[in-house]
């Protein structure tokens, strides 16, 4: 049977964290709040709006709506200028490889992120060509660990979802695709996503004999 293969994109195919981490932490500043690495940590496969209510929560500040409003506005152009200068060196090593391979094998390849600027990222990279869907934070309204936007593409690939496998890097999207009845394969640590039906440190890991156990069985 042709399988679906959706792949998360911040910490997946790309490093974009470090430029959020970037934003964040200037924003949090001029706000008189500290933010640390491991604080964007917890923010990863977390949406704008939430990112910004947990930081304010962190410093324990309070802000009207419309501040809050132009906070996000200003913390998105500071991220937009980062992906500006994004080129195909940022992809993560080994990720054509298994999206290629997958493409010859004849699966479908779907992208299902958070971020509402994934088809900007994915064209800087030269990548957009090799997605059949495209799901992001524009399409949905449940974040992870909602299974939404993993369902969505799915549905927009025309497969079943128990036919589907999920790459994260996220314990929510890890949680997302289970929930989903979706394969899920963490991208990074063990500890961390052990959730996960399979974990791997990064694609050099993931090699033909995996993907093809996955295609058949
Ligand atoms: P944006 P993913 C997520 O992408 C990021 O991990 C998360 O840190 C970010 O806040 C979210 O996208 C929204 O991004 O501000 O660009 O809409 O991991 O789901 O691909
Ligand atoms: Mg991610």
């Amino acid at each position: 049977t042709k399988k679906a293969f959706i792949f998360d994109l911040d910490g997946v195919i790309v490093d974009t964290a470090k430029y959020h981490f970037l934003a964040w932490q200037n924003l949090a500043n001029g706000l008189d709040i500290s933010f640390s690495e491991e604080q964007n940590e917890q923010l990863k496969g977390v949406s704008r709006v939430r990112s910004l209510e947990k930081i304010l929560e962190w410093g324990n500040k309070t802000i009207s709506e419309q501040e809050f409003t132009a906070l996000m506005a200003k913390k998105n152009e500071e991220y937009l200028n980062y992906i500006e200068t994004m080129d195909t060196s940022e992809v993560l090593p080994d990720v054509p490889r298994v999206l290629d391979y997958l493409l010859t094998k004849d699966q479908a390849v779907a992208l299902g992120s958070a971020s509402k600027n994934a088809r900007i990222i994915l064209d800087k990279v030269l990548l957009k060509e090799k997605f059949q869907a495209i799901v992001d934070g524009t399409n949905v309204s449940k974040a992870k660990p909602d299974p939404e936007v993993f369902l969505i593409g799915a549905q927009k690939l025309g497969i079943e979802p128990e036919n589907c496998v999920v790459f994260e890097d996220s314990v929510a999207g890890i949680q997302a695709a289970n929930t989903a009845n979706m394969v899920s394969i963490g991208i990074g640590d063990p500890k961390v996503l052990h959730e996960a039906d399979y974990i791997f440190k990064d694609f050099t890991e993931i090699k033909e004999e995996f993907i093809n156990q996955l295609v058949t069985t």
